[in-house]
């Protein structure tokens, strides 16, 4: 395998790699466009096996998605609605409450909640959607709130980030899912998503929460109008808060779906750029301890390819996913425990059901 690397230019960068020498984002660009996928997933494997062996992780969720209001109303997305749609959609407290009460018989450790921008809802609702988890079912894991609906609610407390977040721990806040990063640069911002929080904003209230002992996920939306130089300078962004807080647990390459999108042109991305967004990310983010293959996005089949890639985690059980399937994902909404075990071993890799922050639960 490592004559094929020196035969595909790559050898300078499994030096790289194997001296533990970080890459610049020259490196990164040159894995993106070589066409040689086997390399670059040679490369990525032995980073991913480095930090994670042969483990492959899992976990046992439920998302709820509280309302798809929305005032930002990006171009790539789906989901958010204006509140004049027929399509708008708010759950009530006591409708929260029942989507953890239907599924109490399961056992869920993380509950993922996330929405859109709501021009109306008071800082009261996401406290109280918080404590009412927490009341019904006190053990599991709130992983909640983007980035971008925290600087939203700070706006609405009136209170500074640091405030607002130990407001939502206090509540029942366990951690922040990656969700609103899309891409940073400002010319991809002003492009789709221009009334949203900047790059720089988002990075700070992830800082931020890190500094408080709040761990966060990041993702990245590829495959629509951004190059291949604004996916590295996102992830050098990502890099470099990391290596000033370490509080990112997970990256997540986020594959756009243009259906019912203002971007519906486009075309989905292919199994391809899926991978190679799977092993750049892990040869590039150094000093991020995981990398996902979300399998709502690219399929359970390329997400367990993905775990010979650079992913070590596959996400989660899930059941009932509205963002991507709005967006026309054709994959399933749910994926059985026994399914996962199934794939991940099919992979050769160790399925390991964790938590949110990866401690064991059990070992397959
Ligand atoms: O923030 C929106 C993206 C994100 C589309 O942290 C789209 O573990 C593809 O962040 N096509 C929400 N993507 C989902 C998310 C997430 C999911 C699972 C796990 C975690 C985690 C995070 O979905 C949004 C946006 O970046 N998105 N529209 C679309 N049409």
């Amino acid at each position: 395998m490592e004559e094929m690397l020196a035969m595909s230019g790559l050898n300078d960068i499994l030096c790289k790699i194997k001296d533990g020498e970080r890459l610049s984002i020259d490196d990164g660009a040159r894995l993106y466009r070589s066409s040689d996928l086997l390399a670059v997933g040679y490369l990525a494997n032995l980073v991913r096996e480095r930090i994670n062996g042969n483990n492959a992780y899992f976990i046992y969720n439920q998302h709820i998605n509280y309302s798809n209001i929305c005032t930002n109303l990006c171009k790539f997305c789906a989901f958010g609605k204006d509140a004049s749609s027929p399509l708008a959609y708010e759950m009530s407290i006591a409708d929260i409450r029942k989507k953890v009460e239907d599924r109490l018989d399961e056992p869920i450790t993380e509950i993922h909640m996330v929405g859109g921008i709501h021009p109306e809802l008071p800082f009261s609702y996401y406290l109280d959607a918080l404590s009412v988890i927490k009341e019904v079912r006190p053990d599991v894991h709130i992983q909640a709130f983007t980035c971008v609906e925290i600087a939203h609610l700070a706006g609405l407390a009136g209170l500074s980030v640091a405030d607002t977040l130990r407001e939502l721990t206090a509540a029942g806040l366990g951690s922040i899912p990656g969700g609103g990063a899309e891409v940073f640069s400002p010319r991809i911002r002003a492009k789709t998503c221009e009334k949203k929080l900047s790059g720089e904003g988002w990075l700070e209230v992830a800082k931020t929460a890190h500094r408080q002992g709040i761990r966060s996920n990041a993702t990245m939306l590829y495959g629509h109008i951004e190059t291949i130089e604004e996916r590295l300078e996102h992830m050098d962004m990502l890099r470099q808060a990391q290596d000033e807080t370490g509080g990112f647990m997970t990256f997540i390459p986020l594959a756009f779906h243009p259906k019912n999108t203002e971007m519906a042109d486009l075309s989905r991305s292919s199994g391809i750029e899926d991978l190679k967004n799977i092993a750049v990310a892990r040869c590039f983010l150094d000093n991020f301890p995981h990398v996902k293959a979300y399998w709502v996005m690219i399929g359970i089949k390329l997400a367990q390819v993905g775990l010979s890639f650079g992913a070590d985690d596959i996400d989660g059980t899930v059941k009932e996913e509205i963002i991507t399937h709005m967006a026309g994902a054709e994959t399933e909404q749910a994926q059985a425990r026994r399914e996962l075990v199934r794939i991940i071993r099919e992979a050769g890799r160790t399925p390991i059901e964790r938590d949110t922050l990866f401690n064991v639960i059990k070992t397959y």
